[in-house]
């Protein structure tokens, strides 16, 4: 075997150190070369753009179907049955993804504008009210939870279980730490009222999760199949928008002139929120498993051998990116692989940009300024770069 010739790190990338703050760490990876040895997990690691954007690309070679966390499905049983549509590959993967990415999809969307434009003048109206307040839990939580349970057509009930299920599930792609381990004890409970809200009598009938099984009735999925793509739609939908708006709140309070340039130019909206997934990369990692023997950069991962790969780090690599750590609405960031890349490539990423369009829209239009008026705190998730707390002032227009 040929790790020994590889240059092996042995920083914890889910250790809290390195979750507080990953730029030396992910500086680190790139500059060890194509590929990198994590001695901590014996897990191969790629950070460099060119080789992310590869393995994302290459499903053929690297599946998702043993999991895209570091516990292998090939030796180890799954916390919960796997994702139909994050943990399979082709050809199983292809009819629940073309399923909810038409439910999710640009057309669906339209239906849905005007009224996520309205609560989100109706949410920032009430907001910026008071002139200084925590934009992480009154904007960047309060919208997608107004917004999304209500468009996939759940009841009233339970709602504060989304964010911490999907706190544990994207804990629960890195090891069995000490974030997992806190998590543990309400997994369990969580997991099994998410699966509940699945239920076609549980759900609307006029939201994405009837359409979903609406896709059954019309014979494009089985009726076996329909729960578990209603539950992808509320396993990935919530923390990540949460933590793409934070991204961006976080991004306009510390970019003052980026904040004046989105109000001289509001359409900016969409490209300032793609700008900002670049930048902070709400999903940092995700890991794919050899499907036989594939090099990479020189190095051989052998089949079965998990390789992680640094979405945060290739969306910063000077390889591929002029002056990445710059926060810029001038640059064009598609391309970035913060939503992935590829067959998988985010499929709810057009409600996470309209999200983010109305809820920065309505913010112009009343803000002259923010800015940070007290220190920001990290939340830490093996998965998500995320906040805990974004204390900000506004001076309105
Ligand atoms: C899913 C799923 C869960 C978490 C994340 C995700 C980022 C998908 O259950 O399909 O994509």
């Amino acid at each position: 075997m040929n790790t020994q010739a590889l240059p092996s790190i042995d920083t914890d990338p889910f250790g809290h150190e390195a979750l507080e703050d990953p730029a030396e760490l992910h500086a680190a990876l790139r500059d060890a070369g194509p590929v990198a040895y994590l001695s901590r997990y014996d897990v191969f690691a790629l950070a460099r753009y060119e080789e992310v954007h590869a393995a994302l690309t290459g499903w053929q070679d690297f599946q998702s179907a043993a999991g895209v966390g570091l516990s292998n499905f090939r030796h180890e049983k799954p916390w919960r049955p796997p994702s139909l549509l994050l943990e399979a590959d082709p050809p199983r993967h292809d009819a629940p993804r073309a399923v909810l990415s038409k439910v999710v999809g640009p057309r669906a969307l339209r239906r849905l504008r005007e009224s996520w434009l309205a609560a989100a003048e109706e949410l920032v109206d009430r907001v910026v009210a008071e002139p200084e307040f925590d934009a992480l839990p009154r904007l960047a939580e309060a919208f997608p939870l107004r917004i999304f349970p209500d468009a996939v057509g759940l009841g009233p009930d339970g709602r504060e279980n989304l964010l911490p299920y999907g706190e544990f599930l994207f804990n629960s792609f890195g090891p069995p730490n000490d974030l997992v381990e806190k998590g543990r004890p309400d997994a369990g409970r969580l997991a099994a009222w998410v699966n509940e809200q699945c239920a076609r009598d549980r759900l609307a009938p006029d939201g994405f999760g009837a359409q979903i099984w609406a896709a059954a009735d019309r014979g494009d999925i089985t009726h076996e199949q329909a729960p578990l793509v209603v539950r992808s739609l509320l396993s990935a939908g919530v923390d990540t928008t949460v933590h793409g708006l934070g991204a961006v709140l976080y991004a306009f309070a510390t970019h003052p002139d980026q904040w004046e340039r989105l109000r001289a130019e509001p359409g900016l909206a969409r490209v300032a929120f793609d700008e900002a997934v670049r930048w902070q990369s709400p999903v940092q990692t995700f890991f794919r498993t050899a499907l036989g023997d594939h090099e990479i950069g020189g190095t051989t991962i052998p089949d079965g051998r998990k390789i992680l790969m640094f979405l945060g780090a290739a969306n910063r690599d000077p390889r591929r990116w002029d002056d990445p750590d710059a926060f810029d609405l001038s640059r064009d960031p598609s391309g970035h692989v913060g939503f992935g890349m590829g067959l998988h490539q985010c499929v709810g990423q057009h409600v996470a940009r309209l999200e983010a369009e109305a809820l920065l829209t309505a913010l112009a239009r009343r803000v002259e300024r923010i800015e940070i008026a007290g220190t920001p705190r990290r939340h830490h998730n093996n998965t998500l770069r995320a906040w805990e707390s974004l204390p900000v002032r506004v001076a309105l227009a």
